[in-house]
């Protein structure tokens, strides 16, 4: 079966079944197709949705270099953007990290998701690679035998199954790969921060060369870059309120008292393009395999996008199941898919410790009366810290950028 667009046969084979044309599913993709490894991933959104998806936008310095590696970052290469720099602006003042010259010197690249996407895709597609969109995977059945099969429904609600060797769960949180968990499978570690952001996408240029952490009694601001043409802000926000509840005027407004733009200048407005409210929650499986299905990138865990991990653990996460998967099925050598769960979660654990440092770091924590409590004179000490002490920042740096 050659073409890879075509629905029509939904009963159909492949040594691994990839669910999900996520960084995680792509990135797996593009390497087990670049070492004649028989693959398919399914993908039950349009092409035009999985390309347009706004979401991440910093991959860290390691990410750049798995990227590199496997020849997959020509695009983030010529029209990414290098970026070292990090500003608080809180009720002591205003400091900059430039953590490019702290910890090991590394930076991030400031590259839209969905242009990474769109490039890791169009890569697997000129190579041949196999994707079925508009194909939502519902279960994945017989994990524990040698040929698990994934039900499938198509985008005219006909069903039928895809059967494989090994299915990788690249489907996020809510995808079939978790549900399909049988009971007592799988740990699982579940951690509320308790604190919800309005996520904004704004039509307005960058008005910090940095990112922006605002701390303020009335919740935390950040401004993140994106492209020179937009910008990606968060607010912290009441949980549960939808997010169309606060005028676009409201949001600038607000965004304008909590980053202090009175003190330290105005921010640009612009049309806001996408709203959506996060709730920062922390979640991780434990092992992240189940006989032949094997969890990746969000699917595996989750984290607030607090410290902006989630695609660079799911980048990582691929490249270690893809040798793994060659390793076993080019050379007969299982030792890889054995390892593969406790060196991801390491990696994954030592993620959630930063991330939950951030949230703490970030946002105010009253005490019973509403006056300033304990945490939030802990969080004053630990941005003191990190305005005034090197092996602080250089602390800093290394977690922030390194996954
Ligand atoms: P994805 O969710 O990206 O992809 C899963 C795919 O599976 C989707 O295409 C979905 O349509 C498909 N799917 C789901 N169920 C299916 C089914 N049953 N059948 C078939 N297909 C199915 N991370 C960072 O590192 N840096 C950041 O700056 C950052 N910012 C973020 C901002 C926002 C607003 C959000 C929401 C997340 C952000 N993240 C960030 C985290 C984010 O990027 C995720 O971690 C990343 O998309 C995870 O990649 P995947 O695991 O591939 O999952």
């Amino acid at each position: 079966m050659t073409d890879s667009q075509s629905t029509t046969a939904l009963r159909d084979k492949a040594d691994v079944v990839i669910l999900g044309a996520g960084p995680a599913g792509l990135v797996l993709g593009n390497l087990l197709q670049a070492s004649g490894v028989d693959c398919v991933v399914l993908e039950r959104a349009t092409r035009a949705q999985v390309q347009t998806r706004s979401r991440a936008g910093f991959l860290a310095a390691n990410t750049v270099r798995i990227l590199d590696r496997h020849g997959l970052a020509e695009g983030l290469r010529r029209r990414g953007r290098e970026h070292a720099t990090c500003e608080f602006r809180t009720e002591d003042g205003r400091f900059r990290l430039d953590y490019g010259g702290l910890g090991r010197g590394e930076r991030h690249t400031v590259y839209p998701q969905h242009e990474l996407v769109t490039d890791l895709l169009t890569r697997y597609l000129d190579t041949g690679g196999r994707v079925r969109f508009g194909t939502e995977a519902l279960t994945v059945l017989d994990t524990d035998g040698a040929r698990p099969t994934v039900t499938v429904r198509d985008a005219d609600g006909r069903t039928g199954s895809w059967q494989g060797r090994y299915v990788a769960g690249c489907d996020g949180r809510h995808g079939a790969a978790r549900r399909s968990l049988p009971p007592g499978a799988v740990r699982r570690h579940h951690l509320d921060h308790g604190v919800s952001w309005l996520g904004l996408l704004a039509e307005a240029p960058p008005s910090l060369d940095a990112v922006g952490y605002a701390v303020h009694h009335r919740g935390f601001a950040g401004h993140m870059a994106r492209t020179p043409e937009a910008t990606r802000y968060y607010l912290q926000y009441e949980r549960g309120a939808p997010p169309d509840a606060w005028s676009e005027d409201r949001i600038w407004d607000e965004l304008s008292l909590r980053m202090r733009a009175a003190d330290y200048g105005p921010l640009h407005r612009g049309r806001i393009v996408h709203r959506a409210v996060v709730d920062l929650e922390s979640d991780v499986l434990e092992p992240l395999r189940h006989g032949a299905l094997f969890l990746v990138g969000d699917a595996a865990s989750l984290l607030s996008p607090s410290a902006a991990k989630g695609a660079n653990l799911a980048v990582l996460e691929a490249e270690i199941l893809a040798r793994a998967l060659i390793a076993d099925l080019g050379h007969g050598d299982p030792e890889g898919l054995a390892r593969y769960s406790a060196r991801c979660l390491e990696h994954i654990w030592r993620a959630q410790e930063f991330s939950g440092w951030m949230v703490r770091l970030l946002h105010g924590a009253p005490g019973p009366d509403g006056e300033p409590g304990f945490h939030d004179s802990l969080r004053r000490s630990r941005l003191a810290s990190l305005s005034s002490s090197r092996s602080s920042q250089d602390w800093f740096a290394e977690h922030y950028v390194g996954v």
